[in-house]
């Protein structure tokens, strides 16, 4: 494992830093969006008083920070490797047939986060129940993840590609405590709200911070899911992305391809609509988890 000098001094000292994931650079953003995400993600959680760590595993090797050049090769590469909880330990064992370039989605960086001691993470939306479960059995690993993984995690709500019902009820029985930030309401990537509820509503980082220290104390693993609305300036309304999503989900392929092709598909069929609020809310989220970051090593000091 490799970490960058400034996130072990930041660790050292118990500062605040923010994990984020890579998957969305490689596989769910297109060039060059996903570099101008990833870099702004960073600099949005500097500008909230924390260090960014964004992970990646990169020939054989966990590194927690990239640099610039990095990003970049996870920005462009062909055939990076969308890696899961399961997927760690094969891509750690520099197999040969294994690519030299793997992105993180949300479960292997909450992993990686909770093995250098990371609190609280950034993504853009979670993965989760996929429509047609039934037949399907696609179920997300990040549901899994957040049920068993005590690391924050700050998004705007699970995809709305997604079973949202059903996402929301497996939530429930694998016992993630949902908060809204500033809102009633799970929201839905790019629509501000499901019509389904939180768990508890928060109004700000402090409080947020405080609910993450209880669970924690209360040692039952697992994490916080944080849903943060994407702006209104952004957000899409649902009707509108239930249209798009039915014209093309039957033509979406099985298994880990899905997500990525339904995300490029989509943002093609709403004009680049749904690609800028994804790239919003991406930033949004980057900003928010460094405030809760910061608040969080203010009471972990005291
Ligand atoms: N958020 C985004 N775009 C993404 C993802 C999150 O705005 O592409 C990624 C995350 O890495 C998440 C993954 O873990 O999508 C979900 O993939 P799947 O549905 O195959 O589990
Ligand atoms: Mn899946």
């Amino acid at each position: 494992m490799r970490v960058l000098p400034e996130i072990e001094a930041a660790r050292q000292a118990g500062g605040a830093i923010v994990a984020l994931e890579s998957t969305l650079i490689s596989h769910g953003l297109p060039h060059p969006d996903n570099i101008e995400v990833a870099r702004s993600a960073e600099a949005a959680v500097r500008n909230s008083g924390a260090v960014p760590a964004t992970m990646a595993v990169l020939d054989g090797v966990t590194h927690v920070g990239l640099d610039d050049d990095t990003i970049s090769r996870l920005a462009t590469t062909p055939g990076v490797v969308k890696l899961s909880r399961r997927d760690l330990p094969a891509a750690l064992s520099q197999a040969s047939n294994m690519p030299a370039i793997g992105a993180t989605t949300v479960s292997a960086t909450m992993v990686l986060a909770n093995q250098v001691g990371i609190p609280v993470f950034a993504t853009g939306g979670i993965g989760g129940v996929h429509r047609g479960v039934a037949d399907s059995m696609d179920i997300s690993t990040d549901l899994f993840e957040l049920s068993l993984t005590p690391v924050a995690t700050v998004c705007a709500g699970p995809k709305a590609i997604l079973d949202l019902p059903r996402t929301r009820e497996y939530l429930e029985t694998m016992g993630v405590t949902v908060v809204g930030y500033r809102c009633d309401d799970m929201p839905a990537f790019w629509a501000r709200s499901s019509g389904l509820p939180v768990d508890i509503r928060a109004e700000t980082p402090q409080e947020i911070a405080q609910l993450i220290g209880i669970r924690s104390g209360l040692g039952i693993g697992g994490a916080v899911l944080v849903c943060n609305p994407v702006a209104e300036e952004a957000a899409i309304d649902l009707d509108t992305i239930e249209r798009w999503i039915e014209s093309c989900i039957d033509s979406a392929p099985p298994g880990a391809a899905a997500t990525p092709w339904l995300l490029a598909e989509i943002a093609r069929r709403s004009d680049g609509e749904s690609l800028a609020a994804n790239k919003r809310l991406i930033v949004d989220n980057a900003a928010l988890a460094g405030h809760i970051a910061v608040a969080l090593a203010v009471i972990r000091s005291s």
